[in-house]
């Protein structure tokens, strides 16, 4: 299978700017190379660019939604597209960029006739409305959005909602009460960074896994930065102490490589701009690399950086 590397430099979804030069930071640190060197054919369609738009003002609670908007128009047709010819890898870009692409593959497994699974690693939730949100950022509202939420007037119609129970997120250690609220009110999977250290990372991932397997799903996977400890991982706007370490996001990696179910994949948050010497976006693409088969034993060594 081609894995489709799609640049979202898409850097409205929050206040913080920076998220735009994530892109080129993956390529930097040798996405390509990792994943051509796994013996997979590789393609890089270069950056998006949103639809047009009327540039936002600054009175509204909500910051940028003109530019967002546009984002997920565009968003949902490249992910319809490229998840026909192959495993499309977006490289973001902040994490409001997963409205459109979730909605694009979900669309397209709904034109399969199979079920959409989503895999959330992140610290935070995401299950905001543009009604519920504190912030007013919209990167905190992509979960609410795909599965059907109401509150998204003026964004694209969601036609197949991600149901909630085909959703599990890992990670978690910072959710709002308003997201908090509703996110219990849900069927959503949701694992927080208290059961992951008691029970490990590898149960609720593989009992997750098993049922993408029997309902023979796409699985769509979104990779937030800040599911990683910031110890090791500097390089995002909002990082949350207490995260996930190497081997226990490598471990997630390995484990989904194993099944073998991963139909697309999102890389989001990275801020180039906040990273310490290229080591976050590094790391992110050592973690795309054990997702698509990289082993534990094979790591490259690497001159000091
Ligand atoms: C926060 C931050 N819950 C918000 N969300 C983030 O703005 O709604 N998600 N960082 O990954
Ligand atoms: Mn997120
Ligand atoms: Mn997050
Ligand atoms: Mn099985």
């Amino acid at each position: 299978k081609t894995c489709i590397l799609i640049g979202a430099p898409v850097d409205s979804g929050k206040r913080r700017t920076g998220c735009l030069m994530g892109p080129d930071a993956y390529r930097t640190a040798g996405i390509i190379a990792a994943l051509s060197g796994l013996g997979l054919k590789v393609e890089d369609m270069g950056n998006l660019s949103p639809a047009s738009f009327t540039p936002d003002t600054n009175d509204g609670k909500l910051h940028a939604p003109n530019e967002t908007i546009a984002w997920t128009h565009r968003l949902i047709r490249e992910s319809e597209r490229a998840i026909g010819r192959g495993l499309p890898i977006f490289m973001g870009g902040d994490h409001s960029l997963s409205l459109g692409t979730v909605v694009g593959v979900a669309n397209h497994a709904a034109a399969q006739g199979r079920p959409q699974f989503v895999l959330w690693l992140d610290a935070h939730s995401d299950f905001h409305t543009p009604e519920t949100t504190a912030s007013g950022n919209l990167h905190g509202t992509p979960l609410a959005y795909v599965t059907g939420r109401s509150g998204f007037g003026g964004f694209p119609r969601v036609d197949n909602p991600v149901p909630e129970e085909n959703i599990c997120i890992i990670g978690l250690r910072s959710v709002d009460a308003e997201e908090r609220a509703a996110l219990e009110d849900t069927n959503i999977g949701y694992h927080d960074m208290r059961e992951i250290d008691e029970q490990g990372i590898s149960r609720p991932l593989t009992a997750f896994l098993e049922r993408v397997e029997q309902a023979n799903g796409f699985l769509h996977v979104s990779l937030d930065v800040d599911f990683l400890d910031p110890y090791m991982a500097p390089g995002v706007g909002t990082t949350v102490p207490g995260g996930i370490t190497v081997r226990e996001g490598h471990l997630v990696m390995e484990i989904l490589h194993d099944y073998g179910l991963m139909t697309s994949l999102d890389l989001v948050e990275l801020n180039p701009f906040l990273d310490e010497r290229g080591r976050t976006a590094q790391l992110m693409v050592d973690l795309a690399a054990s997702a698509l088969g990289r082993r534990v034993f094979d790591r490259p060594t690497r001159a000091h950086m």
